[in-house]
């Protein structure tokens, strides 16, 4: 069945004549249309894509299963063509108050239904094509890691490693980084989120690594913690606690487990290990067109894993005014389990 077959069938359930998309990802999902600028029409009959000027060759190009729409004003070219419509879909987590007060100006008659879960479910089970750019996107992660093994020195600042990184990945084919590096050394790794700053590497320090690359619109994640000269006993500690759960993680992984509950298991093990206050996130999250899609896996989520699912594995331990250490891979699941994508070795690598 086609992603539009997919898409009308979950229209009729929800009782939609119309689904209006306008976030790049679910664009580019649904029609393959990859610019910058337009809107998706689906009807339970046609499908429109309405673009401008600059992107009709582009869109003639890339979405043949829809109808190019060249627009002046995006909101009069939508009355025109919805205007038999009775109730429309609409992503209510990306649009913003001023779109929906132009949407519901342009469409008076019309009920609008906020809707983005519709796509945020198509889109979480990743077909084989999906999943063919996805392992190429985790191996420029992997490549980009073994060079960057073979580059950091003691004295390099974090942002020149932050650098290199999506340098490596971009030389291969990468389209472009899936976020904003985060290359976080020394006390800073104690930051979870800490994106590369000026801090030069210095011996003793902890190195976090969080990256990730875009290959053909699909997005890689990986983490890993390296150590500039002899580690510490605590350093060793605390890296083998959180591999032990991420480990655990990944052998909880399979069908019909919640999110919560593989959560729950690595948690245990940190927690077990005395450090539970100091693992603050989520385990993981789910991976696609977009570096953050759900299900994820944390103390809430009840959604249960399927087949097809991306998601990352990525627990941590970040003390404040020592250090912290995060391990992520991803991870696909499978019938009985799950297959792990990332490659890169995640032993203890010391940089002598
Ligand atoms: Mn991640």
């Amino acid at each position: 069945m086609s992603r539009l077959e997919r898409i009308r069938l979950k229209m009729q359930e929800e009782k939609l004549d119309a689904f209006i998309l306008a976030s790049p990802e679910n664009r580019r999902y649904m029609s393959g249309f990859t610019g910058t600028s337009a809107m998706l029409l689906i009807t339970l009959e046609k499908a429109y894509l309405l673009t401008d000027f600059r992107y009709i060759q582009q869109a003639t190009a890339q979405a043949p299963d829809f109808q190019v729409v060249k627009i002046t004003n995006m909101y009069s070219s939508l009355t025109e063509l919805a205007q038999k419509a009775a109730r429309v879909g609409f992503e209510e987590e990306y649009t913003t108050y001023a779109d929906y007060l132009d949407l519901k100006e342009s469409l008076p008659q019309v009920e609008l239904v906020p809707q983005s879960k519709l796509l945020a479910e198509l889109r979480s089970l990743k077909d084989v094509e999906e999943l063919e750019k996805i392992r190429q996107a985790v191996k420029l992660a992997d490549d980009a890691f073994a060079h960057i093994l073979q580059f950091v020195e003691v004295g390099q600042t974090e942002e020149e490693i932050a650098l290199e990184l999506e340098f490596a990945m971009r030389r291969n084919g990468a389209s472009g980084a899936s976020f904003d590096f985060i290359v976080a050394s020394g006390l800073r790794s104690s930051m979870p989120h800490g994106v590369a700053s000026p801090k030069k590497v210095q011996p003793g320090d902890f190195l976090t690594m969080d990256f990730g690359a875009i290959y053909q619109g699909y997005c890689s994640d990986i983490t890993r913690t390296i150590c500039f000269g002899e580690p510490t006993e605590k350093q060793h500690e605390i890296y083998e606690i959180v591999l032990r759960a991420q480990k655990a993680g990944i052998a909880a992984l399979k069908p019909g487990i919640s999110g919560r509950e593989v959560d729950a298991v690595a948690r245990g093990i940190i927690a077990e290990a005395g450090y539970g206050e100091y693992f603050g996130h989520g385990l993981g999250h789910s991976v696609g067109l977009a570096i953050h899609e759900g299900p994820n896996l944390n103390l809430r989520e009840e959604r249960i894993l399927k087949p097809g699912m991306v998601i990352t594995i990525e627990p941590g331990i970040y003390i404040p005014d020592w250090g912290g250490v995060r391990i992520e891979d991803m991870a696909v699941i499978t019938e009985n389990g799950c297959e792990v994508l990332t490659q890169a070795p995640k032993e203890f690598i010391i940089i002598e």
